[in-house]
């Protein structure tokens, strides 16, 4: 809570709320004085009224949603204590980007919009990046942030934390609202909802100014005027012309690739979207979320020849995947282009809830647009009894790529150095996964996503979380939080050294609430590796590195967590399994070697001034 507590929070104490007293000032100025179930001490019985408060709470869980992530403060101090007091679970940080975080990876792994709750200006500011993160990465979150008063923060009179925090939230969410008066709460938080979750998944701001809170009113009209949102995020069905183009284009490959993104992780429609995959036999790429829908070790997984099918292919089916830079925009080298802008020979299929994403890099051919769910059955319905398997050149061209680069991988993996470095460790916590296959691996960082990504397999659907679209650091702590809370299942979180660095101190939190979290830091003393020096020669360290040796598990020890301090693979295999065996918080410095490790790991080409080796 602020240490600063004014008349106005020190008026809207739980206590207060809790005990009957009289309503006074009629303007509602900032003296919650209603109260859910209130009467009048001294009168005879009044109407039974109801405040912003609880009209907010009741609004959220008439809605089904039973979690808040958030971090108290003027003026919703009083909303986390009433919305545990009502039942709803209160996660509260350290800091707010964690909390806002955790409300968008609780919404990826729901479907709900996850909740995060801020005070006014600098924290909604430090909430609005993972709001933003949150609308990049199509999760669905709202967040909630109390601001200052109106008419001064309009007048610019230079009220507590003044700020416009509607105008700001706008251009980063998908959706903005303010909500004025509390008769107006229970449309503010439907239209949030549906916003959020309707259509194209986003990050929704819903602002509520401290007068919201304490504003009284009748409470059956108070209870009328709530909405339960019917069917929040209602089936968008893909026109029929649109997926029979689609089976004709993709019956007409030679070549012919399917590439899943995190939509059709989002989808939960796991069993249409394997057998699409299965029924058609054709390979498949994962996104790195997308991981796991099908086991990683299925047959058709093309991801060990990646760098031949994309180029190679000539029909490609896009499901919830888009041709960002994730996929190179889906030109140049990476497709066959001869220049980084040139297109490649590929036919695009593009199954998107938004009509708006295609043609977005490149031409698509046949662009199917509904929710996933809905077009991958329409797609599977089509297919029809006869479907034609894939060329067998195609398959056996991919098979043989494949198996040489997994044999040459396991030979990498096999390898025992010392100091242990990222394939050492990597190659314990792919055991420890594959023997856990329902832990949820959260993971980031450079060199520490990109080789975890790559070598550890995922066998089950929504059991990864990574930095995204973006690849924002930060994201760790956050997301592991959420996904404990949201699934009740062991989390794994492979972290950089400076990854953690964004998010560590919200292993209080962890401790706090004692969830099954194992942290592993893959610690090369660095950001990308740890041995470089200043160029100057002077006495500051070069801008790279970090303390040497740094002793992080310390930090979990400091809240009453496990802390481990490894060197080798056999002690972080023995750490990660006495983790998950206890389920306690648990943090395991791998200390590793810090020279191993490339610039911002596999996107060292994005560096504008980067040398290449
Ligand atoms: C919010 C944010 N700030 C900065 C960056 C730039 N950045 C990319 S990866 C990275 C850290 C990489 O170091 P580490 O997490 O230790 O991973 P390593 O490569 O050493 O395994 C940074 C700072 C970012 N992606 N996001
Ligand atoms: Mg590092």
């Amino acid at each position: 809570m602020s240490s600063v507590r004014t008349e106005k929070e020190a008026a809207t104490t739980l206590e207060d709320a809790l005990k009957p007293t009289k309503s006074r000032d009629a303007d509602g100025e900032a003296v919650v004085r209603a109260f859910k179930g209130g009467a009048t001490e001294d009168s005879a019985p009044a109407a039974e009224t109801i405040d912003g408060f609880h009209l907010v709470i009741d609004a959220l869980k008439l809605n089904d949603i039973d979690t808040i992530f958030g971090l108290p403060g003027i003026p919703i101090t009083d909303l986390t204590r009433m919305a545990q007091a009502e039942g709803l679970r209160v996660i509260s940080f350290r800091h707010e980007q964690h909390a806002g975080n955790a409300a968008a990876a609780a919404g990826f792994l729901t479907q709900k919009p996850g909740i995060c709750l801020t005070v006014s200006a600098p924290g909604f500011l430090n909430g609005l990046t993972a709001l933003a993160n949150a609308t990049t990465n199509c999760f669905p979150m709202i967040l909630i942030s109390g601001s200052s008063e109106r008419e001064i923060v309009d007048l610019q009179q230079g009220d507590y934390e003044e700020m416009d925090q509607l105008a700001i939230a706008k251009p980063l969410a998908k959706a903005a609202f303010r909500v004025l008066h509390a008769e107006d709460i229970g449309v503010g938080v439907a239209r949030a909802i549906r916003a959020a979750v309707s259509g194209r998944p986003g990050g929704v701001y819903l602002d509520l100014p401290a007068k919201l809170f304490p504003q009284a009113m009748d409470a059956e009209a108070g209870r009328n005027s709530l909405i339960k949102v019917v069917d929040p995020a209602p089936r968008q069905i893909p026109a029929q012309d649109a997926v029979a183009r689609a089976l004709d284009l993709l019956k007409s490959a030679a070549r012919p690739l399917i590439i899943l993104g995190k939509g059709a992780a989002y989808a939960q429609a796991d069993a249409d979207i394997r057998a699409l995959v299965e029924k058609t036999g054709i390979p498949y790429l994962p996104m790195a979320m997308a991981k796991g829908l099908l086991p990683d070790t299925h047959e058709q997984s093309a991801a060990a020849a990646r760098s031949y099918v994309l180029p190679a292919s000539d029909v490609v089916l896009l499901i919830g995947a888009r041709l960002n830079w994730l996929l190179s925009n889906g030109k140049g080298k990476t497709w066959g282009g001869k220049s980084p802008k040139q297109w490649g020979a590929q036919k695009f299929i593009q199954v998107d809830i938004s009509p708006q994403e295609a043609d977005s890099n490149v031409r698509i051919d046949a662009p199917v647009v509904g929710d996933i769910g809905s077009c991958v059955s329409a797609m599977l319905a089509g297919l029809g009894t006869n479907w034609p398997r894939p060329p067998a050149e195609w398959l056996a061209a991919i098979a043989e790529r494949k198996s040489k680069n997994i044999a040459k991988m396991a030979q990498t993996l096999a390898k025992n150095p010392t100091p242990m470095n990222f394939h050492s460790a990597l190659n314990v916590v792919r055991d420890v996964i594959k023997a856990n296959p329902d832990a949820i691996l959260v993971n980031e960082g450079a060199n520490a996503l990109d080789f975890t990504r790559s070598i550890v397999d995922m066998y089950k659907p929504r059991k990864r979380l990574d930095v995204g679209t973006w690849g924002v650091m930060g994201i760790g702590m956050g997301f592991s939080i959420a996904a404990a809370v949201v699934s009740g299942e062991q989390v794994i979180a492979v972290e950089g050294d400076s990854a953690f660095g964004f998010c560590g101190m919200e292993v209080e939190t962890i401790c706090r609430y004692g969830l099954p979290v194992c942290v592993v830091i893959l610690n090369n003393n660095g950001v990308y590796r740890g041995d470089e020096v200043n160029l100057a020669g002077g006495r500051d360290p070069a801008p790279l590195v970090f303390v040497k040796d740094a002793r992080y598990e310390k930090l979990m020890e400091a809240f009453g967590g496990v802390g481990v301090h490894v060197t080798t693979p056999d002690a972080l295999r023995k750490a990660m399994e006495d983790a998950i065996r206890s389920r306690r918080p648990t943090l395991v410095n791998a200390v590793i070697d810090e020279g191993a490790g490339t610039e911002s790991g596999r996107i060292t080409s994005l560096n504008p001034t980067a040398k290449k080796a």
